[in-house]
């Protein structure tokens, strides 16, 4: 080969190279630091706290929590068979209030995958004929005509058909018809890009386990359209979306096999991005967290098909306990802004430096003339009502710096600074 058919060659390997969605290595130690911080929740087993996320996310990272990781599979079997199967009977009632969702329902088969189980036996049926139910009803929800919306949304949908299609079960063509119609009307990029990842995720396992094969097509087609969105949802920074949608947009960008063009380039940028802002702590969240393990170990939930159960990871220690002295907290002043409800509401709170936004709804409620009321979930307590005011359909209580930037993160994980304005705007989504 001459010098310029070598040099040809080369192009030719690195412009292949460059379709590949690869990501940079991250430093073994912040990896260990980011397990670390899911074992003190992981201790945590009553029924308010238990995550199937927190299971699937650590079974598919390089890392394991020995023992505790068996109990807490056991705490969520227990757990999930109860509020899902037992009889509703008074001594049940108590702890089973709220009964797991449909996409709690799918992340809880997700982790029974990752330890490399098939749902089987009575009880297991029991629980897929209640996942697919809980699917025909969003289906009926979204409507023959699509202009009706889930229950929940096309996030915990796509969710669902994912951990049905890694148990190997089949999911109707029409039930799998709403997520494609869904993303294949997206013109406005309704859905977000965490729920287009998802989707992506959930149609990548049907696809390589030839499910509907009468809807191949259009899923495959539907695939492209989704890798599209997520490289077009890139920021300048490189996240796509944003920071906390970036791990599941990598999962589906390193699952699918078809690579499109400036792949390679799109994720290197956002893998670098990343990596920087997991250095600068701001994953502080456990389910954030069970996200963004499995890509720190180049896996993703399309994994779940095929789990290697055998893997090796590294045994998780606790870390030792932060004994730095603790001196006279500085106190901050947090405005808090609530213009929804009338009359308005506006009120200064003073609070030490570092207590999160949860803590300044505390002290305002203290103070009188505000009232709050927060919901358990995965991510921690979401917001859901404001001076006694619930939200209707399709509401909710948006968290914003004021004047207009959406907070990232929840109240209990946002950390306001001094002098800043929090809002509460209750909008529809
Ligand atoms: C759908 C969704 C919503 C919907 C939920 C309503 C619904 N009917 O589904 C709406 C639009 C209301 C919403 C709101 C918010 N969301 Co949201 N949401 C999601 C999404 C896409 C899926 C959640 C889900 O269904 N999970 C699966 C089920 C099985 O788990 P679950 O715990 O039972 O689900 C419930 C909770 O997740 C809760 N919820 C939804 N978002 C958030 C955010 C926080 C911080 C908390 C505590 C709870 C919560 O609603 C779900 C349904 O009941 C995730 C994406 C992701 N990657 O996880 C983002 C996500 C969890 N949301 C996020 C954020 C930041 C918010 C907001 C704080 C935005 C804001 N500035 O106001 C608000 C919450 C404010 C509040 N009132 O407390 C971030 C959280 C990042 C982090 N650091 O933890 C995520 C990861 C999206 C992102 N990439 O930024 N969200």
């Amino acid at each position: 080969m001459g010098s310029l058919g070598a040099f040809l060659f080369l192009l030719g390997a690195l412009e292949a190279v460059a379709e590949i969605c690869v990501t940079p290595r991250m430093d073994s130690q912040l990896v260990v630091k980011l397990g670390q911080s899911l074992l003190p929740r992981m201790d945590q087993l009553s029924r308010e706290n238990l995550n199937p996320s927190i299971y699937v996310g650590l079974r598919l990272s390089s890392l394991q929590a020995g023992t505790k990781e068996d109990l807490y599979l056991h705490s969520l079997k227990l757990d999930y068979q109860r509020c899902l199967l037992g009889p509703a009977t008074s001594d049940d009632a108590g702890d089973c209030q709220t009964k797991p969702s449909m996409g709690q329902l799918a992340l809880y088969m997700l982790a029974l995958r990752a330890n490399c189980e098939f749902i089987g036996g009575h009880k297991g049926d029991r629980l897929v004929s209640q996942l697919k139910w809980f699917l025909e009803e969003e289906k009926r929800a979204i409507g023959h005509n699509h202009k009706g919306h889930p229950h929940t949304s096309y996030y915990q949908y796509g969710l669902s058909i994912l951990a049905l299609c890694v148990h190997q079960k089949l999911v109707h063509d029409s039930v799998v018809g709403k997520l494609l119609y869904a993303v294949e009307h997206d013109h406005q990029d309704h859905l977000s890009v965490d729920m287009v990842a998802m989707a992506g995720l959930a149609f990548t396992c049907l696809e390589r386990s030839y499910f509907n094969s009468d809807l191949r097509q259009r899923i495959t087609t539907a695939l492209g359209t989704v890798r599209e969105k997520i490289l077009r949802a890139q920021t300048p920074e490189g996240y796509f979306g944003n920071v906390y949608s970036t791990p599941l947009a990598l999962q589906l960008l390193t699952s699918s096999p078809m690579s499109g063009l400036g792949l390679g380039a799109a994720c290197l940028k956002a893998g670098t991005a990343l990596l920087a802002i997991v250095q600068d702590g701001a994953f502080q969240n456990a389910l954030t967290i069970s996200q963004l393990l499995p890509v720190l170990n180049h896996k993703t939930y399309v994994d779940l098909i095929f789990p290697d159960c055998q893997a090796p990871r590294a045994l998780l220690v606790r870390a030792p306990e932060d004994l730095s002295s603790s001196h006279t907290p500085e106190v901050i002043s947090v405005t808090l802004k609530v213009p929804s409800i009338l009359p308005p509401y506006t009120r200064a709170v003073s609070v030490s430096a570092g207590s999160s936004l949860e803590d300044v709804l505390k002290k305002a409620q203290e103070l009188g003339g505000f009232t709050y009321g927060t919901q358990a979930s995965l991510s921690g307590p979401f917001l859901t009502s404001v001076m006694g005011k619930l939200t209707g359909d399709r509401e909710f209580w948006q968290l914003l710096q004021a004047p207009d930037t959406p907070l990232l993160q929840g109240i209990a994980d946002y950390r306001p600074q001094d002098g800043e304005t929090i809002e509460l705007r209750l909008v529809s989504w």
